[in-house]
């Protein structure tokens, strides 16, 4: 996790133009989370495919850059909101892992006490609105969510996330419509990872740039490579101080890949190997890996280390989640809108 101290201090964009303008605990906070993300989602992907996990499961695999560059641009009190691909984002707000595997077991002890699973993750304490399985839903929440800070008159902002798929639905636009209307704090974020479960981009939209998605609207919009924590942070710390400040909505198009199917039962046929090839040149935690390297910020023996205590972390996990009873059956209807 990017500690409060840490998200604090980033205020100004011109502060982090490059690796250099980092410290090297921040650096090395950055590579722990995004390896813990990457070690928590394949040891789901595993015990998925024991059967310990059931229903819906989608990995965030490769886009790990974005949820813990933008979690650095972000004060106390921001919110985020996402789609089910949400296990990524949940940790990177500062969300106990081990309550998020316990969810997506089903166990008493999970984020949602095992009711919500994978799609439905929740942490009000961190200002995290979920985990929504209804592609395009996190849009008109996030712009809700917005409102409500506007309304409160605080300067927060709602970092609000969907899929490139969802940038072609209705409700989208009808919440743009209203989010500049009223000039809400809330930044539309499109994690472009140019598929839509088996469906290309270049098949579904009309045009390539969904970040141009909100000029009808007078939303301005920027596309940023979502596969490098730097550029997320560079670029995108003016995205949220121009929103901070007061101007109203701002759309950003994080230009990313997914290294995964759409979900667990995807065979993924609709892509060549070589092109997922590649896209795993670019995979960001092993250019962050480099980078830190290359610019002597740490050693090889320091890496290793962080490896090795994130594998045992990972572990220590799983076995917290794998002992976490079931809810009881007369929890069955309780919460749950009947
Ligand atoms: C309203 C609605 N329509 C269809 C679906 C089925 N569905 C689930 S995920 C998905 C693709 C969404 O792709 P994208 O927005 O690009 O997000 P990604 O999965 O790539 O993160 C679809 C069509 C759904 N869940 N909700
Ligand atoms: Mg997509």
């Amino acid at each position: 996790m990017v500690s409060k101290s840490l998200v604090s201090s980033s205020k100004s964009s011109s502060k982090h133009n490059s690796i250099k303008d980092f410290k090297k605990d921040e650096l090395l906070g950055f590579y722990r989370e995004m390896l813990l993300i990457r070690r928590f989602e394949e040891k789901a992907g595993q015990l998925y495919g024991m059967g310990l996990i059931a229903g819906f499961c989608h990995l965030y695999i490769g886009q790990e850059a974005i949820a813990s560059g933008m979690r650095f641009t972000m004060i106390e009190g921001d919110k985020v909101i996402t789609t089910y691909r949400d296990h990524g984002h949940m940790i990177a707000v500062g969300s106990d892992p081990k309550k998020i595997m316990a969810e997506l077991l089903g166990r008493r002890d999970g984020s949602s006490k095992g009711k919500g699973g994978s799609m439905h993750l929740f942490d009000l304490e961190k200002h995290f609105y979920g985990g929504h399985g209804i592609v395009g839903a996190s849009v008109p929440i996030g712009a809700g969510l917005a409102f409500a800070d506007k309304y409160k008159g605080n300067n927060n902002v709602t970092y609000c996330y969907f899929g490139d798929g969802a940038a072609h639905q209705g409700q989208v636009y009808e919440a743009f419509n209203m989010a500049k209307l009223w000039n809400l704090p809330v930044l539309f974020i499109i994690e472009n990872n140019h598929y839509a479960m088996g469906t290309s981009v270049s098949r579904s939209s009309s045009i390539d740039q969904l970040h141009k998605r909100g000029i009808g609207f007078n939303i301005p919009g920027v596309k940023i490579n979502g596969m490098d924590i730097f550029d997320v942070i560079k670029d995108g710390q003016k995205c949220v101080d121009y929103v901070r400040s007061g101007n109203g909505p701002m759309i950003i198009e994080m230009d990313t890949y997914r290294y995964r199917g759409h979900s667990m039962s995807d065979p993924a046929t609709y892509r060549s190997k070589e092109e997922v090839n590649c896209k795993k040149d670019l995979d960001p935690i092993d250019t962050l890996r480099n980078n830190i390297l290359q610019n002597s910020f740490a050693s090889e023996g320091e890496i290793k280390k962080i490896d090795d205590e994130i594998k045992n972390q990972v572990n220590e996990i799983v076995e917290f989640a794998k002992n976490s009873p079931e809810p009881d059956e007369s929890e069955l209807l309780t919460e749950i809108y009947n």
